[in-house]
């Protein structure tokens, strides 16, 4: 045996074995086990793994998204910067099952209009979403859009009756409101 089948660099009492580690790192000191977080996708050394299922305390996680609300009230264009600045854009939604899901979180949050990230500003009726997302799904209020008040190339949705049942309205570009981030990751900051 020449050594090479069975290298290994194990850094001083790895692996460790405990069931949970699922994969190697390569650190400068040799290799360390480790395990995948799915929480905040990445894997984190063994001795620093604790504590990274807990559930995002800056956002809801909805599907494989996090959506955060944030009630001082912007412009469509500084809503759209605020949630990029914390790494989002505003919200897309895709399905009703999603819809339901953060309605639910707005209306356990407060806010009773709230901006999210559909605009029909490049082309009038063509509505799309600020995150690039497909626009595959839609849920606007009877009589929606309407294309006002103000240029109506923004998307607000807004209370429909007292279930926490919602619809869409579009509505002025520059009307502040309350506005929906969504993040493909939890986001560092503290949002509400
Ligand atoms: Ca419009
Ligand atoms: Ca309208």
């Amino acid at each position: 045996m020449d050594g090479t089948d069975n290298f290994a660099d194990w850094k001083n009492s790895y692996p460790k074995g405990n069931g949970d580690d699922n994969a190697a790192l390569i650190s400068s000191h040799g290799w360390t086990s480790a395990k995948i977080s799915k929480k905040n996708r990445f894997i984190c050394e063994a001795d620093s793994c604790e504590g990274n299922e807990e559930p995002c305390v800056n956002a809801e996680e909805i599907g494989d998204r996090f959506f955060g609300l944030i009630r001082e009230k912007r412009s469509f264009d500084a809503a759209e910067g605020a949630c990029q600045a914390l790494g989002g854009h505003l919200a897309s939604i895709h399905s009703k099952s999603e819809e339901n899901a953060i309605n639910k979180y707005i209306k356990e949050n407060g806010p009773t209009d709230v901006l999210i990230g559909g605009t029909d500003r490049a082309s009038e009726g063509n509505w799309q979403w600020s995150d690039g997302t497909a626009f595959d799904y839609e849920n606007w209020k009877s009589g929606e859009p309407n294309h006002q008040p103000g240029d109506g190339d923004a998307m607000m949705t807004v209370k429909s009756g007292g279930s926490g049942n919602r619809v869409w309205r579009d509505r002025s570009t520059d009307a502040p409101a309350a506005f929906l981030c969504v993040f493909d990751t939890c986001p560092p900051s503290t949002l509400i």
